[in-house]
C-alpha cells in the first residue's frame, strides 16, 4: 500500500478506514508535538532543516529530501509490505502461519518488547535535545535532526503497534512512553544506556556507532517475530537505522583523522599537545569508545535469560537474520556454552540450554558488526603512519548487566583487584577532565561549509549536495 500523505497521520496501513483508531491516534499525535516541542532538539524548531522524508517503503522512497522545519516532519505509520503466506521460521510454532493479531497467551510479553523498543526512541531524542548548540557544522547539525525525526517516527511505529492491538493498556503505555524522561530520578527511561547523558558529539558519534547499532540487533530480532505487525514495523525502521549507524561511523572517523592530521602537524603523539592543538587525542576517542561500548553491550541482557528462551520458543522473538545466519531454528535440544567468572578469580565456561542463551548469541554477531568500523579506523591511523590503534573493550569490561556486572575487569578482559581498577579507571573510562576538555572544543560552527577544528570534514555532502550548503537555515 502506498503511503498516504493527505491525512492527518500520514500512513500506509488504510488508517481512514478505521474510525476508532484513527481517533485514537489522533488524540496522542498532539501529545507528541507538545513533548518533541518541551523535550525534542532545544531552540531549532523554527529552523528550516533539509531532510528526507519516506514517501514509500521501498528503497525509492527514500530519495525524497526537501526542506522543512523539524515540528512539520510528517510522522506517521509506515511497515514494510506484507510478505505472502509468511509463516513463523523459529521456535515451537514453526511453519505455522504468522499471526494478524496478538494471541491473547503473549499479549503481556509482546506488550514488554514494544514498549521496550518504544522507550528508547523518544529517550534518545532527549539524551541529545542540546547538541544543536553545539554543532560542528551546518551538515552535522542536519544528521543530527534527520535522526533526531526518525526516531520521533519510530516512537510512532510503536505507538501504532500499541494502539492498534493493546487496547487501552496499550494507549496508556502509549502515553507513558512520553511521560518517561531520559536520566529522570523519578520516572527515567528503562533501559540504562537511555539515561546516559549526551553531552557532546564525541558521545553522539559512538552512540550512533554503538546504541544505534543495539537497534539494528534487536530490530533484526523484532523483524523475524511471528506477529506480523511487528515484523512489518521493525523492517521499515531499519532502512532508517542504518543511517544513524553511518552517521557514528563516520562522525567517529573524522574525529580520528583531525586527531591524527594534528600530530603529523606537531610532530607529536603527546596527548596534551594533541589537544594544546585543538583536537582530541586518541586516547579519549579510546575512553569514550570504551564506555559508550561496554554500556551497549548491556542492552542485549543477560547471558542466560528464561525470558530469551520463553519469547524465542513462542515465536516472538527470533535471532539476528534467523533465517540466513543460522539452521538450527528450532534449537530446543542444542546447548552452547559462555564465558564467566568462577568466582576464584577466573574463568570457566558454563553449558546452557541454546534457547537461554540467545541474548548472548547475538551479542557476539552484534560484536562481530562492530569490528567493522575499528578496521576501517585502524586503516586510517596507520595510514597517516601513526603508531596506534584504537581496540574494541573486552565484552567483561565495565558491565552492569549479565555475568560480569561489577567484576574488576581491565579493557583486555583480564581480572584486576578492585584497588588497581580505581586507580586505573581514569586510563579507561572518560574522566571529568576529558568530558570538559571535550565541551571546550565543541564551539558551535554555523557558517556554510565551516567545520570545527577538532573534526574533519566530510568528504561529501548529502543528497548530491555540496559540503558548504545551508543544510539548517536558522535566522527565520
Ligand atoms: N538496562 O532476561 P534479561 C534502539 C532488564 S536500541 C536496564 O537479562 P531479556 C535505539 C530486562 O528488561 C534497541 N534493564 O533480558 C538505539 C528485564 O526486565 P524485566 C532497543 C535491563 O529480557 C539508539 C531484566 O533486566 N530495543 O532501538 O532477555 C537510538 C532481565 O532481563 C537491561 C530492545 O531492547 C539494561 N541494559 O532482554 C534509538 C528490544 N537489560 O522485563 C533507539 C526490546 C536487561 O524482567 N527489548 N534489562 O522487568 C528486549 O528484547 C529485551 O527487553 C532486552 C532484555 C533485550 C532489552
Amino acid at each position: 500500500m502506498s503511503i498516504s500523505y493527505a491525512e492527518r497521520i500520514p500512513n500506509n496501513v488504510g488508517l481512514s478506514d478505521n474510525r476508532v483508531l484513527q481517533r485514537a491516534l489522533e488524540h496522542w499525535q498532539p501529545k507528541f508535538l507538545d513533548w518533541w516541542r518541551e523535550m525534542g532538539p532545544s531552540d531549532f524548531n523554527a529552523a528550516d532543516c533539509y531532510l528526507r522524508t519516506a514517501t514509500s517503503v521501498d528503497s525509492k522512497g527514500w530519495a525524497t529530501y526537501g526542506s522543512l522545519k523539524m515540528p512539520d516532519y510528517r510522522w506517521g505509520i509506515f511497515l514494510a509490505d506484507k510478505m505472502p503466506d509468511r509463516k513463523i521460521g523459529f521456535g515451537d510454532f514453526m511453519g505455522q502461519p504468522v499471526w494478524e493479531q496478538v494471541p491473547g497467551e503473549h499479549r503481556s510479553t509482546l506488550r514488554r518488547l514494544i514498549v521496550t523498543q518504544g522507550d528508547t526512541e523518544p529517550a534518545s531524542v532527549e539524551q541529545q535535545r542540546l547538541l544543536g548548540h553545539i554543532c560542528p557544522s551546518l551538515y552535522d547539525l542536519r544528521s543530527l535532526f534527520q535522526i533526531n525525526v526518525e526516531e520521533g517516527r519510530h516512537l510512532w511505529a510503536m505507538v501504532y503497534l500499541l494502539h492498534a492491538y493493546f487496547g487501552r493498556d496499550g494507549r496508556e503505555e502509549a502515553e507513558a512512553l512520553l511521560e518517561r524522561h531520559s536520566g529522570n530520578r523519578d520516572n527515567p527511561r528503562i533501559l540504562n544506556t537511555f539515561n546516559e547523558p549526551i553531552e557532546d558529539w564525541l558521545s553522539l558519534f559512538m552512540f550512533t556507532y554503538f546504541t544505534d547499532r543495539d537497534g539494528k540487533y534487536q530490530l533484526k530480532c523484532l523483524a523475524e517475530s511471528g506477529f506480523d505487525p511487528l515484523s512489518r514495523t521493525c523492517r521499515f525502521m531499519l532502512t532508517e537505522e542504518a543511517y544513524h549507524m553511518s552517521v557514528g561511523m563516520l562522525g567517529v572517523g573524522r574525529v580520528i583523522k583531525r586527531a591524527v592530521e594534528v600530530m603529523s602537524e606537531i610532530g607529536s603523539d603527546d596527548p596534551e599537545a594533541v589537544r594544546r592543538a585543538g583536537a582530541i587525542d586518541l586516547p579519549i576517542i579510546q575512553r569514550y569508545l570504551n564506555f559508550w561500548c561496554s554500556s551497549s553491550l548491556d542492552l542485549f541482557g543477560s547471558e542466560v535469560s528464561s525470558n530469551a528462551a520463553t519469547t524465542f520458543a513462542n515465536g516472538i522473538k527470533g535471532r539476528a537474520d534467523e533465517a540466513t545466519a543460522y539452521t538450527d531454528h528450532d534449537a530446543r535440544t542444542l546447548t552452547t556454552s559462555f564465558e564467566a567468572p568462577d568466582g576464584h578469580g577466573g574463568v570457566r565456561r558454563e553449558e546452557v540450554p541454546l534457547r537461554n542463551a540467545l541474548n548472548e548469541i547475538v551479542r557476539e554477531a552484534y560484536i562481530k558488526d562492530c569490528e567493522v568500523g575499528l578496521r576501517i579506523w585502524n586503516r586510517m591511523i596507520a595510514k597517516a603512519g601513526v603508531k596506534a590503534e584504537i581496540r574494541l573493550p573486552s565484552p567483561r569490561f565495565n558491565r552492569t548487566v549479565g555475568v560480569w556486572a561489577g567484576r574488576h575487569v581491565d579493557p583486555a578482559g583480564n581480572f584486576v583487584s578492585e584497588e588497581a581498577w580505581a586507580a586505573r579507571r581514569a586510563n579507561w573510562l572518560p574522566t571529568e577532565s576529558d568530558r570538559s576538555f571535550v565541551r571546550s572544543v565543541m564551539q558551535r560552527v554555523i557558517e556554510p561549509g565551516k567545520v570545527a577544528a577538532w573534526i574533519a570534514p566530510p568528504e561529501r555532502g548529502v543528497d548530491g549536495k555540496p559540503v558548504e550548503y545551508e543544510y539548517v537555515r536558522l535566522q527565520t
